[in-house]
């Protein structure tokens, strides 16, 4: 996708402080320092447009982008980091619940894991809940250039037995670094949102 505008709209913690819900919407989510704003950064071309760290809990409210005036992306605050402060970790939530229960217009989560780790209980009970909801959701495996290909390949193979997908169906593995998978996810997203 050739990006021509990419802009901020707003951070909020309330459905009232959404903005209106006028694009598809894909929202990116994941454990604290998974990745997530980074991953928004290298789809758009962009190293600082959603704020990034090395320290958990960078993002601790919704934040709202304006993609070429044809989508919108949301970077969700980051889960279960245990250096997190606990007042972050109780609104955490309600604020992303409230967020992907009531948005009608949100096309696609994309659920961000990082290749390396197994998926906590909190990524089990987000990915349950997606299922429940009937959201749809792709999964990403970050930091692939952490990992050798053969290390990669069994990490892939692993993950997709822990997170019970089938063997064909597909997770996209990306590294913010070398930017591979990027294309695949703006495949994903254009695909669900036409
Ligand atoms: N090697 C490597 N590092 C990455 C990659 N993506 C992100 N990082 C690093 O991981 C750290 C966290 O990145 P963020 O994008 O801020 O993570 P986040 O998920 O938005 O974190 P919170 O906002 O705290 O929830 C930063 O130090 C990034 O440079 C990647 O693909 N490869
Ligand atoms: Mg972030």
């Amino acid at each position: 996708m050739k990006i021509t505008s990419a802009e901020y709209i707003k951070a909020a913690a309330k459905p009232d402080q959404f903005p209106e819900p006028a694009l598809p919407e894909v929202a990116f989510a994941g454990r604290s320092n998974v990745g997530k704003s980074s991953l928004i950064n290298t789809l758009v071309h962009r190293k600082k447009l959603a704020q990034t760290s090395g320290t958990p809990g960078k993002t601790r409210l919704i934040h709202f982008y304006d993609i070429n005036h044809r989508f919108s992306f949301v970077d969700l605050p980051g889960y279960g980091y245990a250096k997190v402060p606990e007042s972050m970790r109780r609104s955490w939530r309600p604020m992303v619940e409230g967020y992907l229960r009531g948005r009608p217009n949100l096309a696609l989560v994309v659920l961000i894991l990082d290749v390396r780790r197994d998926p906590s209980g909190e990524d089990m009970a987000l990915v349950e809940w997606l299922n429940h909801q009937g959201i749809r959701h792709l999964f990403v495996l970050t930091k692939a250039d952490k990992l050798s290909g053969n290390e990669r390949r069994a990490r892939e193979r692993h993950l997709k037995g822990l997170l019970g997908i089938p063997g064909d169906q597909k997770l996209v593995l990306f590294s913010a670094r070398t930017g591979e998978g990027k294309d695949e996810i703006w495949r994903q997203i254009e695909g669900v949102s036409k």
